[in-house]
């Protein structure tokens, strides 16, 4: 069983989460996200060993082996030499640039967010396909990909009447930005890729992901995933969850009406092992939409008021311009029934969760960076602004002294560095 993308904050407790169930698991990743954060001041508000360290922390607790692989998708001769090697029965990947924000800074971060997931995805279809013929593909996609249109969204495909002919075609997609176009580049070709080769492939299309536990993180600090707070890599609710434990004002962007679906990162672990237990056919191209509910802003926002206030403590929502262009007002109904009737049981968000979240966010509090949490620096319009541009180059600073290289294998964080360099 291969893992792609196994440092990031999904990849991470999916590794562990597989090795706990019995899977011999090869954790894969080229820590691209790293250096991500190192070039644009960003960091995990909970501290993440490196790679090495957590599978012997890993080993050490439980006595499973997670085998670690340093390997870039985009170099494709690596990538077909790990699959000769391994012939995995299943491969998560999960290995992409994932932030919306970032793929909107410019030009560059548009094509290497593009070049980097569309390419590193076919990379790993051709050497499935010469390596491993019967691997199922368990591919990581995303709700946005359809964006939000005004008829109920299927999983995956759309039966339609035209011209008295019908015929059954993958659902339309007009997606929320150029990572999301990127994931619906991967699909077309996945799609493709089970046709001419009779490849076996799941597509979750994925909703936003919030949580920060899960059974396999609590047992020991060196196990925790990430967990980004800011407004490139952070996720809203985890981002209402840390505004509310540093007594912040919640970040509502424009009206607050734009609905999503959402999940418990515990439910995450839950549709990617039951998708693998129960896998796509050869010539297969299933899509299933992983969420549990969907919300809009102002629901989620007021949910997390509740939760402050019922411990004595008020904040305030901050309706701030909103720097993307999306629908703030619509209609959205999206089905999410074929992952329940696997015997998906899920977690639903309750305040009980989002008071864990927040204590969870207490303990790390004064690591915080409060500009980073509350003031957007990409706006879809004009690209990166000043913020961008501040701790962008605050990290170009740092990178002049000290390699990139170097500060992504020391965990240092930019402006603690800074802090403690004041
Ligand atoms: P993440 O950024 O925390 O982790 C992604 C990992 O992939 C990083 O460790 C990165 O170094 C690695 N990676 C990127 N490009 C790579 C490459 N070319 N080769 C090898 N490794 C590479 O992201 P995440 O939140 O864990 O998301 C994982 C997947 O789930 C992504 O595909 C994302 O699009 C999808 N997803 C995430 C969410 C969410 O809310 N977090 C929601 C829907 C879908
Ligand atoms: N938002 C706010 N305030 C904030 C942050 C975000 O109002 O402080 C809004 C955004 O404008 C957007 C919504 O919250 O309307 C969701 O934004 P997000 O940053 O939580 O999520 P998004 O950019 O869509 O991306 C995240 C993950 C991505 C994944 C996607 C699933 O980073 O990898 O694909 O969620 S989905 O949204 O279903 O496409």
């Amino acid at each position: 069983m291969a893992v792609l993308g196994t440092d990031g904050y999904i990849g991470w407790p999916m590794a562990m989460h597989l090795s706990r169930l019995g899977y011999d698991v090869v954790a894969v990743d080229n820590l691209a996200r790293r250096g991500w954060d190192v070039e644009g001041g960003t960091y995990s508000l909970v501290p993440i060993p490196t790679m090495e360290q957590r599978v012997e922390r890993w080993r050490e607790l439980t006595g499973n082996t997670i085998i670690w692989h340093h390997l870039d998708l985009c170099d494709h001769k690596a990538l077909e030499a790990f699959m000769a090697e391994f012939v995995p029965e299943a491969v998560v990947h999960l290995a992409e640039q994932r932030s919306a924000p970032f793929s909107m800074i410019d030009r560059d971060h548009a094509v290497r967010t593009q070049v980097n997931n569309i390419v590193g995805n076919l990379n790993l279809m051709f050497a499935i396909h010469e390596h491993a013929p019967d691997c199922h593909l368990v591919k990581l996609g995303t709700m946005g990909e359809y964006g939000c249109p005004n008829i109920d969204i299927e999983e995956g495909y759309l039966t339609i009447e035209h011209n008295g002919r019908t015929d059954t075609l993958p659902y339309p997609k007009v997606p929320h930005s150029f990572y999301h176009l990127s994931k619906v580049a991967d699909s077309q070709n996945i799609h493709f890729g089970t046709r001419i080769w009779g490849m076996r492939a799941t597509d979750l299309n994925q909703g936003v992901v919030y949580g920060n536990q899960t059974e396999d993180t609590m047992l020991h600090p060196d196990l925790m995933t990430r967990l980004d707070f800011d407004s490139i890599w952070g996720t809203a609710l985890n981002r209402f969850c840390v505004q509310a434990a540093a007594g912040l004002p919640i970040t509502v962007y424009g009206q607050g009406g734009q609905t999503r679906g959402y999940l418990d990162i515990r439910d995450t672990m839950a549709c990617i092992t039951l998708a693998i237990e129960h896998p796509a056919d050869r010539g297969e191209c299933r899509v299933f939409n992983q969420f549990t509910e969907q919300f809009s802003l102002n629901e989620l926002a007021d949910m997390v008021l509740r939760v402050r206030k019922a411990r004595g403590w008020e904040t305030t929502i901050d309706h701030v311009a909103n720097p993307r262009v999306e629908a703030e007002s619509h209609y959205y109904n999206a089905k999410h029934s074929a992952l329940v009737d696997l015997g998906l049981e899920p977690h639903l968000l309750d305040e009980s969760m989002l008071g864990s979240m927040i204590e969870l966010v207490e303990q790390y509090v004064h690591q915080l960076d409060p500009v980073l949490l509350q003031q957007p620096s990409v706006n879809w319009r004009t690209g990166g602004n000043e913020v961008w541009d501040t701790y962008a180059n605050q990290s170009q600073v740092e990178a002049a002294t000290d390699s990139v290289d170097a500060l992504v294998a020391s965990q240092a964080r930019p402006r603690e560095r800074q802090l403690q360099q004041d």
